[in-house]
C-alpha cells in the first residue's frame, strides 16, 4: 500500500480551536487513514471532522465520509484523507503542484528492473538502475491513487525508489508501502486490491542519496517541514529476494 500521509497538521487545525492533530496511515486499506485528534474538552471528534472538511474547501484535502468516536481528551476519527503538499522552500526543488490538474508524474528507479503501474494501468518498464525514469499519467483528483511496481533483481543490491506528484499531493516509497516476494494474484496493481494488507512492511534500504544508487534530484518532494525523500524499498531479505511486488 502507498498513500498520502501527514502529521500534526497545524495548518488545517488553524481556526478549529485546537493546536494540531495527527493523522496516521491505516495500513489495512489503501484509501483510509486514522486520525488521532486532541480536541478541546467538550468538542466531539465528529464536529472537528466536519469543521476540517468545511474549512479546507478542498474535498481532496479533507477527511471525507469519516466516522468518529472517542471520549475524554483523546478522540479518534477514521476517514479518507489525503494531504496537500505545500510549495517547496526557497532554493529547493520540488514538484510544481497543481491541485486541479488530473495529470500526475511518477518517478521510479529499480535495481535492476521494473514494471510500473498506476491504478492498475501499466506505465512502462526499465532495466537501468542508474537511471530515474519519469512517466505522466491521468487520474481524477480526489480518487484513488495506487502506484505499484514489480521489481526484479539481477545480482548485488536490490531495491526500488519511487515518488509521484498528483493533484497537489505527493507519494513516496517508504514504510507505508507493502511488498511481497510471493507472486500475487491478478489485479494486485489495482486500487481495490486489499490483499496487500498481508504483505510485509518493506525493508528500508536508505533514503534517496544513499550509495550505491546516489542522489536522484527528481525524487525529493516538498512537505511542510521542507523536503521529504523517498526510501529505497524491497522485501526484508534484500540479498536473497530476486523478485518483489510492491505498492
Ligand atoms: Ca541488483
Amino acid at each position: 500500500m502507498n498513500t498520502y500521509k501527514t502529521r500534526f497538521r497545524s495548518d488545517l487545525a488553524e481556526g478549529l480551536d485546537i493546536d494540531s492533530f495527527s493523522i496516521l496511515i491505516d495500513t489495512a486499506t489503501a484509501t483510509s487513514v486514522h486520525a488521532i485528534i486532541l480536541p478541546p474538552d467538550g468538542t466531539s471528534a465528529q464536529s472537528i471532522l466536519s469543521a476540517i472538511t468545511s474549512q479546507s474547501g478542498n474535498p481532496a484535502s479533507a477527511i471525507r465520509s469519516g466516522s468518529a468516536q472517542g471520549s475524554g481528551t483523546i478522540r479518534s476519527a477514521t476517514g479518507s484523507v489525503v494531504t496537500r503538499a505545500p510549495p517547496p522552500p526557497p532554493g529547493q526543488q520540488g514538484f510544481a503542484t497543481d491541485p486541479s490538474s488530473p495529470i500526475g508524474h511518477v518517478h521510479i528507479s529499480v535495481d535492476n528492473s521494473y514494471s510500473l503501474y498506476v491504478n492498475g494501468a501499466e506505465m512502462g518498464d526499465g532495466s537501468d538502475w542508474s537511471q530515474t525514469d519519469t512517466y505522466d499519467f491521468s487520474a481524477p483528483c480526489g480518487g484513488d491513487l495506487v502506484i505499484a511496481f514489480h521489481g526484479v533483481d539481477a545480482g548485488g543490491p536490490a531495491a526500488g525508489l519511487v515518488s509521484a506528484e498528483h493533484c497537489g499531493y505527493n507519494v513516496i516509497s517508504n514504510h507505508n508501502w507493502r511488498c511481497t516476494a510471493t507472486e500475487p494474484a491478478d489485479g494486485w496493481q489495482d486500487a481495490n486490491y486489499v490483499e496487500d494488507a498481508s504483505w510485509e512492511v518493506p525493508a528500508h534500504g536508505g533514503t534517496n542519496g544513499v550509495p550505491p544508487w546516489g542522489h536522484r534530484p527528481d525524487m525529493d518532494v516538498p512537505n511542510r517541514n521542507g523536503m521529504q525523500s523517498p526510501s529505497w524499498i524491497w522485501t526484508s531479505d534484500f540479498q536473497g529476494t530476486d523478485e518483489v511486488w510492491c505498492r
